[in-house]
């Protein structure tokens, strides 16, 4: 079947203008369509176009609001579509979601499809809030300048009660732990409710701070349907708190948006399912375009995975990552678009699952310094406890900062011993 009229989107000739949004997309034909076929296909879906011509289309839809298939690359089946500005609602991603990644995922002209990187312009990102802190800002916050920040999750993930959660981060903090946070599927249950476990948590956050004389910081969650979120999320203001955590992509970018508009805490961004979209090389879109949309409407702190820790993302991608998050500009180069972020703060990208002592001069190595380091497992499965398994991780970041070897390290600092003994390298 050839589909005609959606060839009118492929101009090979145009060059984008500084205000279209521009998107990279992977494009795998089904059987008995051209990939120019295809490519032109996503771009007409994903705007004005759909099967067939029809008699409602006028002229100044034609030269205001059509997408332009600019660049083909069918040995690395790839293309680059821009789409005019004025397609789209500012400051709504749930609408850009439905064109951009919407319908156009489930046509029969393509058997693949993967949104690779995106190109916002300025308009667009400025009609988002972005980040109130960024990485400056928590770092002012905590006074920490110098050094990755190091976090923990409390495990397990969930069945403590509240008293056993604030005990656990009380020991994270006091043994050196900067951030402690809630497992993306701890909420409410029954058994840990979340205002009680936030009231005492945050009670034990101010006690550890009086007594190592730091400023600590608890991500609590606050994912939950978007009305009750954004209870729970003054709740947590009026009671002390200095941070909330969401898990963005089961929440949806819509109540993203909500909390944002409706918090003066910075925000701790949790990608728990990010997998289901981005994991399959052929399907969905990547973590750097999740990223970029978290960015744009104003996390402050985002998972991007560690490259040796117990999650998928290799280091190309999670070094990519860190790139569309701290920098202010990416170059374009044959993989991937050029942003330009227009002063929109950079964001702490989290390095989590999986991470132990022995991996940190790795991760730190990959990194570099504004980082969280992130660790459950491997602070609450030392030996000696929750205590010590901080401890043996600000140690193993303090050894990596003055280049001196863990194992040399060790031979003074008897948690960090203890943890490489436990977990090699
Ligand atoms: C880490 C973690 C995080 C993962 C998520 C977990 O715990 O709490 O949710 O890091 O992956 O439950 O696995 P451990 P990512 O330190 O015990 O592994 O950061 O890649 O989104
Ligand atoms: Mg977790």
């Amino acid at each position: 079947m050839t589909l005609v009229h959606y060839d009118n989107f492929i101009k090979l000739k145009y060059r984008p203008k500084k205000s279209d949004i521009v998107c990279q997309f992977k494009v795998i034909p089904a059987k008995g369509y051209k990939f120019r076929e295809a490519c032109s296909i996503v771009a007409g879906e994903s705007s004005i176009g759909t099967w067939t011509e029809v008699k409602t289309m006028n002229p100044k839809i034609g030269k205001t609001l059509t997408p332009r298939v600019y660049y083909l690359d069918e040995k690395n089946k790839r293309c680059r579509i821009a789409y005019p500005l004025a397609l789209f609602e500012l400051g709504n991603l749930p609408e850009i979601m439905s064109s951009i990644g919407g319908n156009i995922y489930g046509m029969k002209s393509v058997e693949g499809l993967r949104w690779e990187d995106v190109k916002l312009p300025e308009k667009l990102l400025k009609s988002f809030r972005g980040p109130r802190f960024g990485i400056e800002g928590v770092r002012k916050y905590l006074g920490v300048y110098n050094r990755p920040l190091v976090g923990t999750i409390v495990k397990p993930k969930v069945g403590l009660t509240s008293k056993e959660h604030a005990k656990v981060a009380y020991e994270s903090w006091k043994g050196g732990c900067d951030i402690v946070k809630d497992d993306e599927n701890l909420t409410s249950q029954t058994f840990n409710k979340f205002q009680k476990r936030f009231l005492l948590t945050i009670e034990a956050c101010k006690r550890a701070e009086k007594e190592t004389g730091e400023k600590k910081i608890y991500f609590v969650n606050c994912t939950a349907e978007s009305e009750e979120m954004v209870r729970r999320i003054k709740f947590v203001e009026k009671n002390g708190g200095n941070y909330i955590m969401l898990d963005i992509l089961t929440l949806g970018w819509s109540a993203l948006q909500t909390a944002r508009n409706n918090t003066k805490l910075p925000i701790h961004a949790h990608r728990a399912g990010h997998a289901m979209f981005d994991r399959n090389s052929n399907l969905g879109m990547t973590m750097e375009v999740i990223a970029q949309f978290a960015r744009m409407v104003g996390v402050d702190s985002l998972h991007i995975g560690t490259a040796y820790g117990k999650m998928s993302g290799k280091k190309e991608e999670v070094l990519h990552i860190e790139d569309e998050m701290e920098s202010n500009f990416t170059e374009q180069t044959k993989k991937n678009l050029a942003q330009k972020w227009y002063g929109i703060k950079p964001v702490f990208g989290v390095a989590s699952g999986g991470v132990y002592p022995a991996i940190v001069p790795k991760i730190i190595k990959l990194m570099g310094n504004d980082i969280v380091l992130q660790a459950g497992g491997g602070i609450h499965g030392h030996p000696f406890g929750t205590e010590a398994g901080a401890r043996a991780m600000r140690q193993a970041v303090s050894a990596t900062l003055k280049n001196i070897s863990l194992e040399e390290y060790a031979k003074t600092h008897v948690e960090l011993e203890e943890s490489l003994k436990k977990w090699k390298k």
